[in-house]
């Protein structure tokens, strides 16, 4: 295994970035802590900083602008490793635009650090103030110097029950203050200071950094809580989801002869989506793979509610469909939602309640009255019709799903085995 988390000394920041020390020197920290590349989960957010990511060979994810703590937070809560490291990357901007994020993070005294690059200003989208930006600052939107105090991420984050935060100014070798922060179990959080060359030296030529950081009032410092790291112990444990997840067994014989996409389309509240579940059960119990994605609007009362199902003899990689090979249609919504797919279906099968009008299609149409048992049995009744005309799976291993879901006492079983055989 590679050990070294930096893949490249050549960082890819403008000349005398100080975004270039502080990634270095995190490094540097994490391996004076004995960290090795894969037990560390770098998350970035969106900025100039964020572009680290490629030239790590620890884990990385990159989050939306301000969102990365909430990333790293959900990360820390999954994990519970003490053996991991969550670190995230954020700008001065990120770190203002998802401040609560922050203050979250540090109310639970989660087990993470967050290194703040404030360069004073957002770089990447060249040189806006940002919310940390200092007084008197210039930046490309405030060229007579910011006129607002920026705010004081240490104290909040302090304030807030974060275990450790710092100030520190972005100069020399900060890899011991690094590794302090980094060590540090519960929330901690550096806030390193630097002008962006780029924008920042040129709008302020003649400043130097440890006169504004001075100037601003917020001086370097450490702030120290004597508080518990958070942790799933000291409330309900959650255990591994996973452990939860039940196994389907392979009880059916299935039909199939190559892949097929199956889109179930009705109303919202007609139980649409509970049909293409029992579908997707019923064909694992015949030794299936599946995909299902269900889609309907915000509003999830009316309205369409839709299904992609993918069936499968082998692995499926891939779970969007663009034309399906099976679409099945049971109310107005389903068709409006469905129509202009149907309409490019050069073959395969429409299942159609009779109700509806059948839209121009190269499909094979097939239409039922699948209203006729009821609004709201009409998607598990279509779908059970589903297999009895295509016979891709047997109606039975949908019957035996229905019972071991414990469906069956909400559904009148025997008028649709009755009307199946109509
Ligand atoms: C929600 C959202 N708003 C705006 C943008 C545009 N945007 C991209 S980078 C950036 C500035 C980043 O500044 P900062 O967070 O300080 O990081 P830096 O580039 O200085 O490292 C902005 C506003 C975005 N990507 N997402
Ligand atoms: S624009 Fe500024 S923050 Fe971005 S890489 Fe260049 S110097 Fe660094």
């Amino acid at each position: 295994m590679n050990t070294q988390i930096l893949k490249t000394a050549s960082l890819p920041y403008c000349k005398g970035c100080g975004h270039d020390l502080i990634a270095k020197h995190t490094v540097k920290g994490l391996e004076k802590l004995g960290y090795l590349p894969l037990d560390v989960i770098m998350v970035t957010d969106i900025g100039c900083h964020g572009i680290i990511d490629k030239c790590l060979n620890t884990h990385t994810v990159h989050g939306l602008h301000g969102r990365s703590v909430a990333l790293g937070a959900g990360i820390t809560f999954g994990l519970e490793n003490p053996g991991k490291k969550v670190v995230v990357f954020i700008g001065d901007g990120g770190s203002t635009i998802g401040l609560q994020h922050i203050m979250e993070a540090a109310r639970l005294n989660l087990n993470m650090t967050v290194v703040v690059h404030n360069n004073m200003l957002y770089g990447m989208t060249g040189g806006q103030t940002s919310g940390l930006t200092p007084q008197g600052f210039r930046t490309t939107t405030s060229y007579e110097g910011n006129p607002f105090d920026g705010y004081d991420i240490c104290a909040l984050s302090n304030k807030a029950g974060a275990s450790y935060v710092s100030r520190i100014l972005g100069i020399g070798d900060i890899s011991d203050k690094m590794a302090i922060a980094l060590g540090t179990k519960g929330f901690s959080l550096v806030e390193i200071m630097e002008i962006c060359p780029s924008y920042g030296v040129k709008l302020n030529p003649k400043r130097k950094l440890q006169e504004v950081v001075a100037a601003s009032g917020k001086e370097p410092g450490e702030w120290i809580n004597q508080r518990r790291t958070f942790s799933h112990q000291q409330g309900k444990k959650i255990g591994n989801l996973l452990e939860k997840t039940v196994e389907i067994k392979k009880t059916f014989k299935h039909y199939l002869k190559g892949p097929k996409s199956v889109v179930l389309s009705g109303s919202a509240g007609e139980g649409v989506q509970l049909a293409a579940t029992l579908l997707s059960k019923a064909a694992m119990r015949s030794g299936l793979s599946i995909t299902q994605k269900g889609s309907y609007p915000v509003t999830v009362g009316v309205g369409f509610s839709t299904a992609e199902i993918n069936l499968s003899q082998k692995n499926i990689n891939f779970h969007g469909i663009g034309v399906p090979d099976t679409v099945i249609i049971t109310s107005a919504d389903g068709l409006a939602h469905n129509k202009k797919r149907i309409e490019l279906m050069q073959g395969g099968t429409l299942f159609i309640d009779s109700s509806l009008e059948v839209p121009p299609t190269g499909a094979k149409v097939m239409q039922h009255n699948f209203r006729g048992i009821g609004a709201r049995n009409a998607a598990i009744y279509a779908v059970l019709f589903f297999a009895l005309k295509t016979g891709f799976i047997s109606t039975e291993s949908l019957f035996k799903t229905i019972e071991e879901e414990g469906k069956a006492e909400k559904l009148p079983i025997t008028k649709i085995k009755e009307a199946l055989v109509e």
